[in-house]
């Protein structure tokens, strides 16, 4: 505010010594909303004297000293000289200066009035200004710490809420994690208690066990003396049969040296009377027989051993043949009716056959095969019991497969007096032995029931079993059995199965 003040009298002073200085009358000064004029007084036409001096003793009333080395003389002269209309110029001049410098004064207090009340007024403007904004902005402050106080309100309310439903949870969780201790709890009582209960039963299952085990151990100990005693008792049994078979075979072989004697003395008588016929007639092709029917047919009536051709081959087969059951030509597959041969052979044995024609024999599945496959034969099965009693089975058609097939058997037309039933097994039935498993049971019956057979499980027949001696009221079930007409035991005194053609 000072150097404002001091700046506006520097300025005025300007003013002052310009319009001294110029012939100007009038200045505008503009200090904010205010302007001022001044106007000077009119000093034209006033011509200064030669020796004028402007000095500052402008209001000075007296006249100029007098200087030193003028003489007094000359200072008298000049106030005689001066003429009146100069002092009265010089005294309206310094009226003027007089009224001009109050009027100055006057400006500079009305200026300094103005300025100060100007700047209270701009001081007070600014505070009022001021103190607006401040109001203001502490308004905006107050509203925006009430917007801050009310976020922080909501906030502070849904950390709150929020914490509250933590807390909830957290309490519910608490209950249940209290309710699954007690539960695993319970349960691990539970368990403990089952594996208590479950080792006290593996004590008694163990003390069970080793106690059963040394029963079992003692059974099958016992098993298997049985077993033993089983074995040996067989081995002496085969033993007793081989025995009373060697001892039966002296008359056997008697019988078939018999036989053999009167085949001899037929064939003979044969070859003589052959010998007889070559003398008398031309000599023929020599006969050949394709089974024991074309042998009758020739007009051989006598039963024995022949000889026959199988058809369509060279194999020649010394053939039994039947001349007098139901008319004969019957061709003798087996026959049995002393226990003198061993029927439980192997595979190759019932392959090829075994035995005499003329005593016990099994002719031989090949030539039965070849045999009965050649054309068509009928089956008698003639059986003969202890006490004499005769039966047969009659089949109009009978044949059996080759080895290809294990000599399956095939038969039809069942009828005779041995059973109502037929004791053969169904067609189809495949043949077995001791050493080749063919039937339809878990078990082997050729081994069970011994011989060979056309096994089922194990069937109701078996001509090739063991041959009993004696009568028994002891079920042997590897004896010879008819199953229809004697059941299980038959005690055969003979069996005998043959063909002939069926259109014989
Ligand atoms: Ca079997």
């Amino acid at each position: 505010m000072g150097r404002l003040l001091a700046l506006t009298f520097a300025y005025l002073a300007y003013l002052l010594a310009n319009a001294i200085a110029s012939q100007r009358q009038q200045h505008r000064v503009q200090h904010g909303p205010c302007s001022y004029t001044f106007i000077l007084p009119e000093v034209e036409n006033c011509q200064p004297l030669k020796d004028f001096q402007v000095t500052n003793t402008l209001q000075s009333d007296s006249p100029p000293e007098v200087e030193p080395g003028v003489s007094q003389s000359k200072q008298s002269r000049v106030q005689d000289d001066r003429p009146s209309w100069q002092q009265s110029k010089l005294e309206t001049l310094e009226s003027a200066m007089e009224n001009n410098t109050q009027w100055l004064q006057k400006l500079e207090n009305f200026i300094q009035e103005n300025v100060r009340s100007g700047m209270e007024e701009i001081k007070r403007s600014t505070v009022h200004t001021q103190t607006a904004a401040m109001l203001e902005m502490g308004t905006n402050l107050l509203s925006q710490s009430a917007e801050q106080t009310r976020k922080l309100t909501d906030v502070e309310t849904q950390v709150l809420n929020q914490t509250s439903r933590l807390e909830i949870q957290l309490l519910e969780y608490s209950l249940f994690t209290n309710r699954l201790e007690k539960h695993i709890l319970l349960q691990t009582q539970e368990i403990s208690r089952l594996s208590d209960k479950n080792s006290f039963l593996e004590q008694r299952l163990l003390a069970l066990e080793a106690r059963y085990g040394k029963e079992l151990q003692g059974l099958q100990s016992e098993k298997q003396q049985l077993q033993d005693l089983v074995e040996r008792q067989s081995r002496v049994v085969s033993q007793l049969q081989g025995e009373l078979g060697s001892s039966t075979l002296n008359s056997t072989t008697l019988q078939r040296q018999q036989a053999v004697l009167t085949d001899t003395v037929q064939q003979l008588l044969t070859k003589v009377s052959q010998c007889n016929e070559i003398s008398n007639e031309p000599k023929k092709e020599p006969l050949t027989f394709r089974d024991c029917a074309e042998v009758l047919r020739s007009g051989v009536k006598e039963s024995g051993q022949y000889t026959i051709r199988l058809h369509n081959t060279t194999q020649d087969v010394k053939v039994f043949c039947d001349m007098k059951t139901r008319g004969g030509g019957w061709t003798v597959l087996q026959h049995r009716r002393n226990g003198s041969v061993d029927f439980h052979r192997g595979w190759s044995d019932y392959k090829m056959g075994f035995g005499e024609p003329l005593g016990e024999h099994w002719l031989g599945n090949d030539i039965i095969h070849k045999l009965t496959s050649s054309r068509e034969y009928s089956l008698h099965i003639q059986l003969k019991d202890r006490e004499g009693n005769e039966a047969f089975s009659f089949y109009d058609c009978f044949y059996i497969d080759g080895e290809d097939k294990n000599y399956s058997l095939h038969v039809e037309g069942f009828s005779g007096t041995a059973g109502k039933t037929s004791s053969l097994t169904h067609t189809g039935s495949q043949f077995s032995t001791k050493d080749r498993d063919n039937d339809r049971c878990t078990c082997k019956c050729a081994q069970l029931a011994s011989g060979g057979w056309w096994f089922e499980a194990c069937g109701p027949s078996n001509l090739n079993g063991i041959y009993y001696p004696a009568s028994s009221s002891v079920i042997r079930y590897n004896g010879i059995k008819w199953y229809y007409w004697k059941g299980p035991n038959l005690m055969a005194a003979m069996t005998t199965m043959m063909v002939r053609p069926s259109d014989f």
